[in-house]
C-alpha cells in the first residue's frame, strides 16, 4: 500500500525547546542581592492569586539549575527559552542604580552550562517582573520617558554581559498582558484598574493604551541600541514576542467576519502593526479616538522594522461575534460554543483555553502573510483540567496535553511543509509546572510535573511525546494521498 516514505522532518537549525520565565520558576527572591519586583508584593496581597501563594519558592530553579539543565538535555532540546530577572541584574532597576555582579554571575554560569550541553539560550529580557522601585518612583510603564531610559540601560547591561554567548533576544514578553491584565483588568501586577473593588487607583480607559505605547517604544530603543552597538560584533537576532490567539468568525455573516479581524487588530495588530508595518490599526483609532497615543515621526522611524522576526505566543482560538462591549477585545464577543451548540475543542483548566489545532495553523499563515518575516513560536501549551487535584501517577499521564501537542505539532509541520510558512522555532509552554500568575500553583502548564512539597520533577507523557516528535516525524504517501503524523509510540 505505502508507495513512498518521505521523512517530514523539522528544518535544519530549527530551534526546538521549552519555555519558562524567571519569576515563575526561580524562587530565592532575596538571594544574592536581588531587589523586589512588582510581582513580589502583588502576589501576596489578599485575593490576588487563587491559592494565596507567590514566587518565594516557585520551582526553586535558582538552586536546582543543574538538575533542570540535565532534565532539559534528557528531553532532547536544541534550545531553551528563559527570562532574565531585571531585579537580579539592577536591583533598583534605574539607569543610575548599581549593577549587581552576583546576578550577572548567576545567569552567566547558567548560560555557560546550557551551551556546554549544546543548548542554545533564547533569552527574554522582560517577562513582567518590573523592579518595584521603578513602579514606586514614577509609575513604571505609565511614564514613557523614564521607563524607556531605564529599560534601555538594563538591556544594554544584558547585551554587554551575555551577548557574546546569547544570539537570540526577546525584548518583551506579551505586551498585551502587561497593559490589559496589569492596567486594564487589574488581575496582574501592578493590578491597576478602574474597578475600585480591585484597585484604589487606576483608569482602565486610558492607562492600558499608554502602557502599550511605552512598551513598544522601550522595545524599539533597545533594538536600536543592539543593532548599532552590539549586532556588528555579536551578530545575534533581536525581536519581540506577542501573545495572540486565532480569531474565527462565529458564522459567515459579514459583521462577524469583521469582528474576527477587529479581534486580531486589538490583540495582535496593536503591537505588530506598528512594529512591522509602521502604523496603529485604523480600527483601534476608530474605537479609542484620542485615548490612543501617537508616536512622533522620529519615534515611528524607530518603531517600524524594530523586530528581526515575528515572535508568536499562542494557545487557542476564539469564535468572534460582533456587538461585544469589552474594549480590550475590540468590542468583540468571544465564545468557544459553535452556533450548533458544540464546543470548539477540549476545555483546559483555565477558562480562556480550548484545544483547536487548526487555529494554530491558520494563525501561522495569517501572520506570515501579513508581516512577512520568519516566525519563532515562543510559547504554546495546555493546562489539563483538574491536574492539580490528581495523584502524581495520574497527573503525569496527561492525555489531553499529548492530544494538544499532537494537534499543534501536526499543524506546525503542515504550515511549514505544505503552506510554506517560514517557522524557525517551537517552544512549548512550559518546561516545568510553575507559578501561573493569578492562578498561583493550581494551574499546571508543564510537561514536567513538579511536586511542590519535595520539588521533585516527574516527566509527563507529553514530555516523552514531544521528544519523539523532535526526533522523527514520518510522512507516508498512500495511493497518492499524503499522510503525516508525529510518531510517538
Ligand atoms: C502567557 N490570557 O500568559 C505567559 O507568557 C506565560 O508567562 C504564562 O504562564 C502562559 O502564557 C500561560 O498562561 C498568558 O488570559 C496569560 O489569554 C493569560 C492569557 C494569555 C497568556
Amino acid at each position: 500500500m505505502a508507495v513512498a516514505t518521505i521523512d517530514k522532518k523539522l528544518p535544519k537549525d530549527f530551534l526546538w525547546g521549552f519555555a519558562t520565565a524567571a519569576f515563575q520558576i526561580e524562587g530565592s527572591m532575596a538571594a544574592d542581592g536581588r531587589g523586589p519586583s512588582i510581582w513580589d508584593g502583588f502576589a501576596k496581597l489578599p485575593g490576588k492569586t487563587q491559592d494565596g501563594k507567590g514566587g518565594e519558592v516557585a520551582t526553586d530553579s535558582y538552586n536546582r539549575w543543574r538538575e533542570d539543565v540535565d532534565l532539559l538535555a534528557s528531553y532532547g532540546v536544541k534550545s531553551y527559552r528563559f527570562s532574565i530577572s531585571w531585579s537580579r541584574i539592577i536591583p533598583l532597576g534605574g539607569r543610575d542604580d548599581p549593577i549587581n555582579p552576583a546576578g550577572i554571575a548567576w545567569y552567566s554560569r547558567f548560560i555557560d552550562e546550557l551551551l556546554s550541553r549544546g543548548i542554545t539560550p533564547f533569552v527574554t529580557l522582560y517577562h513582567w517582573d518590573l523592579p518595584q522601585s521603578l513602579q514606586d518612583r514614577y509609575g513604571g510603564w505609565l511614564n514613557k520617558d523614564e521607563i524607556v531610559q531605564d529599560y534601555t540601560r538594563y538591556a544594554k547591561v544584558c547585551f554587554e554581559a551575555f551577548g557574546d554567548r546569547v544570539k537570540h533576544w526577546l525584548t518583551m514578553n506579551e505586551p498585551w498582558c502587561v497593559a490589559i491584565l496589569g492596567y486594564g483588568r487589574g488581575v496582574f501586577a501592578p493590578g491597576r484598574s478602574s474597578d475600585r473593588e480591585r484597585s484604589p487607583e487606576g483608569d482602565s480607559s486610558t492607562e492600558p493604551w499608554i502602557v502599550g505605547h511605552s512598551v513598544i517604544l522601550a522595545h524599539a530603543h533597545a533594538v536600536k541600541l543592539y543593532r548599532e552597538e552590539f549586532k556588528p560584533t555579536q551578530k545575534g537576532l533581536v525581536g519581540i514576542t506577542l501573545n495572540g490567539d486565532w480569531a474565527m468568525p462565529y458564522d459567515d455573516s459579514p459583521e462577524n467576519m469583521d469582528a474576527a479581524q477587529h479581534a486580531l487588530d486589538f490583540a495582535i495588530g496593536w503591537y505588530a502593526d506598528p512594529i512591522y508595518l509602521g502604523h496603529y490599526p485604523p480600527y483601534m483609532r476608530e474605537v479609542l479616538g484620542a485615548r490612543m497615543p501617537d508616536f512622533t515621526p522620529e519615534e515611528w522611524a524607530l518603531v517600524k522594522g524594530s523586530s528581526d522576526f515575528y515572535g508568536m505566543n499562542t494557545y487557542t482560538t476564539n469564535l468572534c461575534r460582533a456587538g461585544g462591549d469589552d474594549e480590550f477585545q475590540g468590542n468583540v464577543d468571544y465564545t468557544f460554543t459553535r452556533p450548533d451548540g458544540t464546543q470548539l475543542g477540549t476545555q483546559a483548566h483555565c477558562a480562556w483555553l480550548q484545544d483547536y489545532p487548526d487555529g494554530f495553523r491558520s494563525l501561522l499563515n495569517y501572520l506570515y502573510k501579513r508581516y512577512k518575516l520568519p516566525i519563532y513560536v515562543t510559547e504554546n501549551g495546555f493546562a489539563v483540567k483538574g491536574e492539580n487535584d490528581m495523584p502524581i501517577e495520574q497527573a503525569i499521564i496527561d492525555t489531553d496535553r499529548v492530544n494538544y501537542f499532537t494537534g499543534t505539532t501536526t499543524a506546525l509541520l503542515g504550515a511549514i511543509h505544505e503552506d510554506g510558512v517560514d517557522v524557525r522555532s517551537y517552544f512549548p509552554w512550559s518546561f516545568l509546572d510553575n507559578f501561573e500568575w493569578a492562578d498561583g500553583y493550581l494551574t499546571r502548564f508543564g510537561v514536567t510535573y513538579v511536586d511542590y512539597e519535595t520539588q521533585k520533577r516527574y516527566p509527563k507523557a507529553s514530555a516523552k511525546f514531544l521528544l519523539k516528535v523532535r526526533v522523527f516525524v514520518p510522512n507516508f504517501t498512500i495511493l497518492g494521498f499524503s499522510v503525516s503524523f508525529p510518531l510517538y509510540m
